[in-house]
């Protein structure tokens, strides 16, 4: 097989880099602004955040293990509603996939030395520590009431000082995210080498690509909606006030607007990752390079066109739901010649199942099964007869859990090796995934049948006859909160005293694998050049020639 390798090329140009590299620990509490330290930045703290959410989570379905209200109080239970929806989408998933993975990975994928603008990058970063403390600070503030969507009228009768840090909190994370997103667009314009064309631009990079460009004409909508909203709480304007002729429907507009195509900020990223991992563990080319390449740029575009689909029963008018439904309907179009494209290339491949390879598959299946619910939801007579059911909650979890979580596992799985030199444990990374995938699918799948039923989203009390599903519902929340034990413990051991993981454990063929694990400051001594394609696997699947160190199963 084919493999990258570093011939002689651009010697290194800036002999004595301005910024250190971080050695130790403590190094990753400084302000650097090499994308490598900012991407495991992005990546810790985000996983710390994803740890308070999951707690939230785990204290609302411990709450909802019987009818009544027993363990929290139903504003506890609300304000821990609002931060867990809010911290799980914007302190973890987005952070967590654009911020860490993009950062790490975007300028060694295009062999460049860092990103376009690196001061940008590390402010960027460092917007995302405050951000999160004014949410969990909101905690001593009341707490905001309202949910993660903060409709008006409700978040300006609930409103309160923490629903004003809430919004102050989202406009910072916001920002970041709309100098991330430059920062991409630029780095991936003009920092690639020369010798790389645009179809052998990993695919990685073209989802970062997609993500980012959708960032920028979204991400300013979201942060408009909200200061209007913060005015009308704070200096009596009444912009979204019915009583004082305010129109509360022009914010689910500029909401939705935005939050609609967050679930692509979250997802593209992921389905990025899922575009590396699957052809290497696979060992494969990828099937359909292009079709994954545009398909990205299709989602990107439909999916600014569909944001009505979450306001089907906001008196929206029969034509123009047609119109939304059709659109929504469209969106899976292109999502569906993705996950085409990859059962395709699992076809026949010498698949390994690695931890990495075992959260891509698991995360085919769970959204593969968010996506068919999905459908029925982006279509109005179905939406209008599970609106904010249960129904509901159980296809964005499967989304959003199955999809977006699953995918930042086997990232992390994936390129451990790679930004720490060390090898993951294989066997503790397994009863991971298998304890993760039996929690998640235990816990949501039941809320389906709750939905149908008829039982309510955000509500902290509930009719006696949904506690039986409610039960298993909380006991798979109980199996996914411990599920988290043998990765945390995996992850701090390995990064110390693991194996070591050489520059290529999977024998991977994209750029980031020709230079040390983990990198140099700069990423490579000298400029690398192409000498095969991003998935140039040898060969038809029979053919035994894999040179890769790594053992079969
Ligand atoms: C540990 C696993 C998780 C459990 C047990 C869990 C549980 C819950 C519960 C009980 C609710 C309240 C539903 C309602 O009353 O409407 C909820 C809402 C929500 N969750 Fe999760 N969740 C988990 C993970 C996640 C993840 C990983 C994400 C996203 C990345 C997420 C995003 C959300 C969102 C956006 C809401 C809606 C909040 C709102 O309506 O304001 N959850 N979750
Ligand atoms: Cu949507």
């Amino acid at each position: 097989m084919a493999q990258a390798q570093l011939p002689v090329g651009t010697p290194l140009t800036t002999p004595e880099p301005e910024h250190p590299q971080a050695w130790k620990w403590y190094d990753y509490f400084t302000f650097n602004v090499d994308h490598k330290v900012i991407g495991i930045q992005y990546l810790v703290t985000a996983f710390f955040f994803y740890l308070v959410g999951g707690l939230m989570a785990v204290a609302m379905r411990a709450e909802l293990a019987t009818a009544d209200s027993d363990v929290l109080n139903p504003n506890l239970y609300n304000a821990f509603l609002t931060n867990h929806g809010t911290i799980m989408i914007f302190l973890w998933i987005v952070p967590a996939a654009i911020g860490g993975f993009g950062n790490y990975l975007v300028p060694l994928m295009v062999g460049a030395r860092d990103m376009a603008f690196p001061k940008l990058n590390a402010l960027a970063f460092w917007l995302n520590p405050p951000a999160g403390a004014l949410l969990i600070g909101s905690f001593f503030f009341g707490g905001a009431q309202s949910g993660w969507t903060s409709y008006p009228p409700l978040s300006l009768i609930t409103a309160n000082t923490a629903q004003s840090m809430w919004i102050l909190s989202i406009v910072l994370v916001g920002t970041s995210s709309i100098m991330g997103a430059l920062n991409f667009v630029v780095t991936i314009l003009k920092m690639k080498i020369p010798s790389m064309r645009w179809d052998q631009l990993p695919l990685f990079c073209w989802a970062i690509m997609a993500t980012s460009l959708l960032a920028l004409v979204s991400t300013p909508v979201l942060a408009a909606g909200l200061i209007l909203l913060l005015f009308d709480i704070n200096f009596g304007t009444s912009f979204f006030k019915p009583d004082a002729g305010g129109n509360v429907v022009i914010y689910q507009h500029l909401f939705w607007f935005y939050s609609h195509p967050a679930v692509y900020l979250m997802i593209l990223p992921i389905f990025g990752v899922m575009s590396e991992i699957i052809p290497i563990h696979a060992r494969k080319p990828i099937f359909g390079y292009k079709a994954i390449a545009y398909s990205s740029m299709a989602i990107c575009a439909v999916g600014l066109f569909v944001w009505v689909h979450h306001m089907f029963t906001s008196g929206t008018p029969p034509w123009m739901r047609m119109f939304f439904t059709i659109s929504t309907l469209i969106v899976a179009v292109p999502t569906g010649v993705k996950i085409f494209s990859w059962v395709a290339t699992l076809w026949g491949g010498k698949i390994r199942y690695t931890s990495a390879m075992l959260f891509a598959v698991g995360l085919l299946s769970m959204f593969f099964l968010g996506g068919l619910s999905g459908v029925t939801l982006g279509t109005a007579p179905v939406d209008i007869h599970v609106h904010d059911t249960y129904y509901v909650v159980a296809h964005f979890h499967y989304v959003l859990f199955g999809g977006s979580v699953f995918g930042l596992y086997a990232g992390i799985y994936h390129w451990f090796p790679k930004m720490t030199g060390r090898m993951l444990n294989e066997f503790w990374g397994k009863v991971h995934f298998v304890l993760t995938f039996i929690g998640t699918n235990l816990t949501f799948l039941p809320m389906h049948q709750l939905g149908l039923q008829g039982m309510p989203r955000r509500v902290a009390m509930y009719d006696p006859q949904f506690e039986s599903i409610n039960k298993l519902c909380t006991i798979g929340a109980f199996v996914l909160a411990f599920s988290v034990v043998p990765f945390l413990i995996n992850i701090i051991w390995s990064w110390s005293k693991g194996p070591k993981a050489g520059d290529n454990p999977w024998g991977g063929l994209s750029l980031e694998w020709t230079t040390a694990s983990p990198p140099m400051i700069e990423n490579w001594p000298v400029l690398p050049v192409l000498t095969t394609g991003p998935y140039d696997f040898g060969g038809p699947p029979e053919d035994d020639d894999d040179d890769s160190d790594f053992d079969d199963e």
